[in-house]
This record gives C-alpha cells, sequence and structure tokens, in this order.
C-alpha cells in the first residue's frame, strides 16, 4: 500500500495529536531501518499502522483479544496493552495488510516480547524517540539509538518498567521477558 493510501485510511481512525505521533513514527522509523539495515517499506507501513486500534472501545478489543486466538492473560493486564494485538487484527482485516512481519511489528510495539525481530525492535524505538515524545530520559534513549538499536531499546523498556512500578502499576510478563533476553544477548 502507498504511504498516502495508508495515511489517509489510518488518520480516520485517530485524533489529531495521536495522527501527528504517528507521522513521528513514520520518519524515525524510516531513518533507524536506514541505519540499521531494515526494510524501510516495512518499517513506514508498520509504523503507519501501529496505533490505528488506540480509540476502539475496550469492549471491541476485549472480544478480539478473547475470540482472536491472542493470550487471554493480557485481559488481566492494563488495558493499554490491548490496542496493539487488537490493532494486528483489525488492520489485516479492515485495511488488508497482510505481511507477517508488518502484523507482528503492530502486535508487539507496546509489550515486545523476546526475540524480537529488527522490524519490531524498529517500531518500539521508534515509537519511544520519536519527535513528540516527551518522556523523561528519552533524550538519551535518541542519543544511543544513533549508536546501537539494542542498548537504545534496553534503555527504553527500562524507562517504561520504573514508569509502572512508579505509578503502581502491573507490568505484563513479556516486558520483563523483553528486558532479560536483551540484556542477557548484551552480556554474550
Ligand atoms: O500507544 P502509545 O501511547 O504510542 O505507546 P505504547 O503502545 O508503547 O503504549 C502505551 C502505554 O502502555 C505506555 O505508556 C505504558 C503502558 N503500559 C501498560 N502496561 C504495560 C505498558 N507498557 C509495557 N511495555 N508493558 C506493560 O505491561
Ligand atoms: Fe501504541
Ligand atoms: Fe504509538
Amino acid at each position: 500500500m502507498e504511504r498516502e493510501a495508508a495515511l489517509e485510511l489510518v488518520k480516520k481512525q485517530l485524533t489529531d495529536h495521536r495522527y501527528q505521533h504517528t507521522l513521528g513514527v513514520m520518519e524515525t522509523a524510516i531513518v533507524l531501518a536506514q541505519q540499521y539495515g531494515g526494510d524501510e517499506q516495512k518499517a513506514e507501513l508498520a509504523a503507519i499502522f501501529h496505533d490505528y486500534a488506540k480509540f476502539r472501545p475496550k469492549e471491541e478489543m476485549k472480544e478480539i483479544i478473547a475470540s482472536q486466538g491472542f493470550p487471554e492473560d493480557l485481559l488481566h493486564f492494563n488495558s493499554e496493552l490491548w490496542h496493539a494485538p487488537a490493532g494486528m487484527y483489525l488492520v489485516e482485516k479492515e485495511a488488508g495488510i497482510n505481511d507477517p512481519e508488518v502484523l507482528d511489528a503492530i502486535r508487539y510495539h507496546t509489550s515486545g516480547r523476546p526475540a524480537m525481530t529488527l522490524l519490531e525492535k524498529i517500531i518500539y524505538l521508534a515509537d519511544y524517540i520519536e519527535p513528540g515524545r516527551h518522556f523523561p530520559g528519552v533524550d538519551e534513549v535518541r542519543e544511543m539509538a544513533k549508536e546501537n538499536l539494542d542498548k537504545a531499546l534496553i534503555m527504553a523498556i527500562k524507562n517504561t518498567i520504573s514508569f509502572l512500578i512508579k505509578k503502581n502499576q502491573t507490568v505484563y510478563p513479556d516486558t520483563f521477558y523483553t528486558y532479560n533476553d536483551l540484556i542477557t544477548k548484551l552480556e554474550d
């Protein structure tokens, strides 16, 4: 799908603020793909659609997770996690995206997962460091992203885990498993 057609589909699903975020993720993901030898077209497409389901009603996302073979334990954790798997499903159904690598990058963009692919890492990190983000510590992650993709990813995941813990929120196990996987491989 061409960029303009994809953006038009996504724009209808999002608020203006979230659409601007999506454009930032798209630009950042393309740069990361160029830098780390990823597929630029897949990075562009996955970035454009990554938050497609962000504003779907919770009931709809729950129903998708329960009926489409996604892990049901997601439903016992923060509902912020749900738009990623629900998005994967809806993007295939409503926008006809069927590239499994692109779909997995959308599916795992919030929780992460162990043994992430290059494309999944690019989308996860682009989502975290796009120019519209202002988390504490994001500039350090942006700097590291220029040098080492995995180290930057670890910083982003650590920040997210600490943020959730500080707010007394649950952390989905896959987020810990992602951290463990990356940190173990780094020490090899
Ligand atoms: O959709 P975005 O706001 O662009 O970003 P996102 O898809 O990374 O997810 C949004 C939020 O999800 C993020 O601020 C933290 C929250 N969240 C809640 N539970 C978890 C979680 N994030 C991770 N990685 N793991 C969790 O268990
Ligand atoms: Fe998201
Ligand atoms: Fe996002």
